[in-house]
């Protein structure tokens, strides 16, 4: 391997990735951050989207000199069906992960779903209410049958528009209307994109595009609202718990065992297990004083919400964990998993285990899990992971000593009660404190990391002048990690970080200034939360109303993209910190960040400084406040003697 051009402190923030990145340069070890590097200057049609091969006549690129390819598409063309087959691939992966959850709730109805059961049935009857399924007197697995019933009719629905629709505000499912929008299910609209991109078929940009945001709001209000709500039910709703993020978290006398990935029904059942007596006899009989079990990306998340399982790390650091040595098992499953894994493993004695039939690695063990026998699935590998524990070689462990304590599982029910208690659980505080201008506005920062920036920094740097300008920040992903590691996602935080106002909200609820809200299909969250602020009152009628922006700083995926687009569909600005592949096109980059604005009253916004991007990020959230006309500090009115005395106290 040849020598790495750049120090490691310029590739990544936190302490222990800048030690772990060393340690794989001493040990020869090759990371995506080096990968990165050999790329070299990355190919500019790929950058432009101008790039087609959509058929045999190509492919073709598209230039001054040939602006049209064999088939006579120009630029627009090429571009936004470039881009709309990204966002069928994001959109397929969150809403794929929802069918398998889905699945599995009617397993668990007609009671043939294993070890797995309903762990939280007063979400089950909310959820089933709000879908209009009549719930009393029903019981528990017979809802769970219908409610699974109606959720596979959101994949399959051929013309009806998506039910979950119904769930946002009354003035946004009017826009949807009106610029006929309202997907129908989310099969149809993946399968309708790969058709309408397909050589010779939807040319015309605006049409492409206006299927893009058609596709994306299926993701958002469909695909990953149903994945959240039906862990919700399976796994229970996410309360606050305490946890430990960072490498640090690894320890050298237990077998080390980390869940990557994002589907959470293996990982759940392995949290279980790894607290059975006889896995921590297996292991105590190894050698060793235990399991860790700690995870990286989204199931990391989802475990995390629901268990406080620690989090070991974000995207960039799955590599890292494997060089500290001292990992025995690293499980994956689908999505963000790199292929480049195994060949980390091999110069460790780390096993790469891939638990989905559909997601296979060269190099990896393939064990795919069944959900009618799960819990002894996940004995047996977290047996397979002690066996490994004695072929590790002290000489090549070293785990950087850092870790960040952290508050985390900040469901929209979590929230209601955090702020209002049993009795009076509801956003109201949070709606009164935005009014009083005490809470600026709420601010999404999601997604993932990216080799071209150095890890963790935008979205720390971004966090920190949002915070100092009373901006609550919501996060979910490798954004939240990145925070958790920071030590931003504690309650004490706020009297570091967070301005006057903001710090007074903090306090007086006892939150941290950054909630984490869990994984990348949990972005759903936000857009529920978004609609419980305008479902409270006092801030509008519609989520394009609401002092709230959304933010991808270190974006890497094809959910990324799908995101941001349900978002901006949903009338809620985006900012992105790096651009899409869509520059080859002007009217394209119009479309996206012009004329979705007049359509949906948001739009994409491109700032690749995160100080410029929290200028411009404050700047929509003020110009939303005007609107509203609250966009005046809270007057603080100082009482003399006379106002005492009438208030006769
Ligand atoms: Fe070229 Fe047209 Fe074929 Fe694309 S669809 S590869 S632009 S001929
Ligand atoms: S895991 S999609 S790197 S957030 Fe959801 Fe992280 Fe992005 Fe994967």
């Amino acid at each position: 391997m040849e020598k790495s051009q750049k120090p490691a402190e310029e590739r990544a923030c936190d302490l222990a990735s800048i030690e772990a990145i060393r340690k794989a340069e001493a040990d020869c070890v090759d990371l995506s951050f080096f990968r990165m590097d050999r790329q070299g200057a990355q190919c500019g049609f790929g950058l432009k989207g101008l790039c087609c091969r959509i058929c045999h006549m190509g492919p073709c690129r598209i230039t001054n000199k040939t602006p049209q390819g064999v088939c006579g598409a120009d630029a627009d063309t090429v571009v936004a069906r470039n881009f709309l087959r990204e966002v069928a691939g994001g959109s397929a992966a969150h809403s794929d992960h929802a069918r398998h959850l889905v699945l599995l709730l009617g397993k668990i109805g007609q009671g043939k779903g294993g070890e797995y059961a309903i762990k939280d049935e007063p979400a089950l009857r909310r959820i089933a209410k709000s879908y209009g399924i009549e719930e009393q007197g029903v019981p528990a697995r017979d809802l769970a049958v219908r409610l699974a019933e109606l959720m596979i009719g959101e994949f399959t629905s051929q013309e009806e528009p998506l039910k979950t629709l119904k769930l946002a505000p009354l003035s946004r499912q009017g826009v949807w209307q009106k610029r006929e929008i309202a997907p129908a299910g989310i099969d149809r609209m993946v399968v309708e994109s790969m058709h309408r991109t397909h050589m010779g078929v939807d040319h015309d940009y605006r049409n492409v595009l206006l299927h893009v945001f058609r596709l994306a709001l299926a993701d958002g209000w469909g695909g990953s609202r149903i994945a959240s709500q039906v862990s919700d039910i399976l796994f229970g709703t996410p309360f606050p718990v305490r946890s430990t993020a960072n490498l640090g978290i690894l320890r050298e006398e237990t077998v080390n065992v980390l869940v990557h990935g994002h589907e959470p029904a293996l990982s759940e059942m392995l949290a279980a297990a790894s607290n059975d007596p006889e896995i921590k006899d297996y292991a105590k009989k190894a050698g060793a004083q235990g399991i860790t079990l700690a995870g990286i990306c989204c199931t990391a998340n989802e475990i995390l919400m629901r268990h406080g399982i620690p989090l070991a790390g974000n995207f960039l650091q799955q590599e890292l964990a494997i060089v500290t040595g001292a990992v025995e098992m690293m499980m994956i499953d689908v999505q963000c998993c790199m292929p480049g894994l195994p060949d980390v493993a091999k110069a460790y004695h780390t096993e790469i285990v891939s638990t989905s039939g559909i997601a296979k690695t060269a190099g990896a063990v393939s064990a795919p899990f069944h959900t009618d026998r799960a819990y002894d699935e996940a004995k047996s590998l977290l047996k397979r992971a002690i066996d490994n524990y004695g072929n590790r070689d002290p000489k090549k462990v070293a785990i950087p000593q850092h870790s960040s304590p952290l508050v985390a599982g900040f469901s929209v029910e979590s929230i209601k009660y955090m702020l209002g208690g049993s009795y009076r659980a509801s956003f109201r505080p949070l709606n009164d404190a935005i009014i009083q201008g005490r809470i600026r506005g709420v601010v999404g920062i999601v997604g993932c990391n990216n080799p071209k920036t150095k890890l963790d920094s935008y979205i720390n740097t971004l966090t920190k002048e949002l915070l100092a300008e009373n901006v609550l920040v919501l996060k979910t992903g490798c954004a939240a990690i990145a925070s958790a590691k920071e030590g931003n996602l504690t309650p004490e935080a706020a009297y570091q970080l967070a301005g006057h106002g903001l710090k007074e909200v903090c306090e007086a609820v006892g939150m941290p200034p950054v909630l984490h809200m869990g994984s990348c299909v949990d972005n759903s969250r936000l857009l529920e939360a978004a609609t419980e602020i305008v479902s409270e009152g006092g801030l509008g009628d519609d989520l394009s109303d609401v002092p709230v922006v959304g933010v991808a700083p270190e974006w890497m995926s094809e959910k990324a993209i799908a995101i941001g687009c349900y978002f901006v569909a949903s009338g809620i600005d985006v900012i992105l910190g790096h651009p899409f592949y869509v520059s080859g096109s002007d009217n394209v980059v119009k479309f996206l960040g012009v004329e979705a604005k007049e359509m949906f009253g948001a739009s994409f916004h491109v700032h690749e400084d995160p100080r410029e991007a929290a200028q411009a990020i404050l700047q929509i959230i003020d110009e939303r406040r005007e609107r509203l006309g609250i966009n005046r500090k809270a007057e603080r009115k100082l009482m003399d003697m006379k106002d005492r005395r009438e208030l006769g106290v």
